[in-house]
């Protein structure tokens, strides 16, 4: 069992994921903040040394590591929709924490609930069915992922629970103020920028059904936007009026193309991202094509979802 295994070790590493966001790192902050009552060393740990500073008002962000200790006996991660998502390979018990239709139960052991708007419901989950008490900072990172994973309670997945945990959570200490400021007002100069640059160049097919957006590198130097920023225009795209599918295609700093696929979840986009090695959620997917025709592949994706228009 997850809790027998988290009671016997010693020191525990918490992983977020590649270019964490606030729902991952939200859930391994409020597992930090549960498990600093045990005796036990804990490292919070993500692969990438880049991370997204919007993030910062979460309590222990200034403990993220990216050295994975040496002396580890077990892995607990966060919204990874598959084992690729932790960056790291070692063979140390896992438990797999996420809400990924297209997670495979990686883990040694999985609590993955994909009827969860985020991670953090998940976590929330766990906590309330163990009894643990959710102190403030606990009740702080669960809401962020809340609010961050339902697009600030706007996303169709949206129920009575959502509304019920948000009610929870603010009685619990949660923020909403600081969660609002941080997560969706303090935009960066280069995410108006590359949102400017890429709705002019939008391309719309299918009778405005799809947009495409094309990101070379050259483009995220002269905004300075990062990745994240340019997804959000996905986001953007989605919300006009004829348009059921939105796709990024991003030149990634470090090789390869990096593939978003938004939708108003007429359209599976876990499922064809899964055919180019990806996953997500049916509203939203993606995949990393590290080798390949990329205009062949880019061309393939785009065939697939005009078929699902039909
Ligand atoms: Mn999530």
């Amino acid at each position: 069992m997850p809790l027998t295994l988290i009671d016997s070790a010693r020191h525990i590493v918490l992983i977020v994921h590649k270019n964490p966001d606030a729902d991952s790192l939200g859930s391994a902050c409020a597992f930090y903040s549960y498990l600093l009552r045990s005796q036990k060393k804990i490292t919070l740990f993500c692969v990438s040394d880049n991370i997204n500073q919007n993030l910062a008002f979460l309590p222990w962000f200034d403990k993220l590591s990216n050295r994975f200790p040496e002396d580890a006996d077990c892995m607990v991660s966060f919204d990874c929709g598959s084992y690729e998502r932790l960056g790291i390979n070692k063979s140390l018990p896992l438990i797999n924490i996420d809400h990924h239709i297209s997670n495979d139960d990686f883990g040694t052991y999985n609590i993955v609930d994909t009827s969860a708007i985020s991670t953090t419901e998940v976590v929330y989950d766990f906590f309330v069915a163990n009894s643990i008490k959710i102190n403030g900072k606990m009740a702080l990172s669960l809401y962020a992922g809340l609010m961050d994973d339902s697009k600030c309670f706007s996303a169709p997945k949206c129920s009575a629970k959502t509304f019920s945990m948000a009610h929870d959570l603010i009685e619990l200490g949660a923020e909403h103020a600081l969660c609002i400021e941080w997560l969706y007002h303090r935009r960066s100069l280069a995410s108006l920028r590359i949102r400017g640059a890429l709705m002019k160049q939008m391309k719309l097919l299918a009778d405005g059904q799809l947009a495409l957006f094309e990101v070379p590198l050259s483009l995220l130097e002269e905004t300075g936007a990062d990745v994240a920023e340019c997804k959000r225009v996905v986001e953007d795209a989605l919300g006009i009026r004829s348009v059921r599918a939105a796709m990024i295609q991003i030149e990634h700093p470090r090789g390869g193309l990096k593939l978003s696929l938004r939708t108003d979840g007429t359209i599976d986009a876990s499922k064809i991202m899964g055919h180019f090695g990806g996953g997500g959620h049916v509203h939203r997917a993606g995949t990393h094509l590290e080798q390949g025709n990329f205009v062949e592949l880019v061309e393939s994706m785009t065939m697939m979802i005009k078929k699902g228009f039909e």
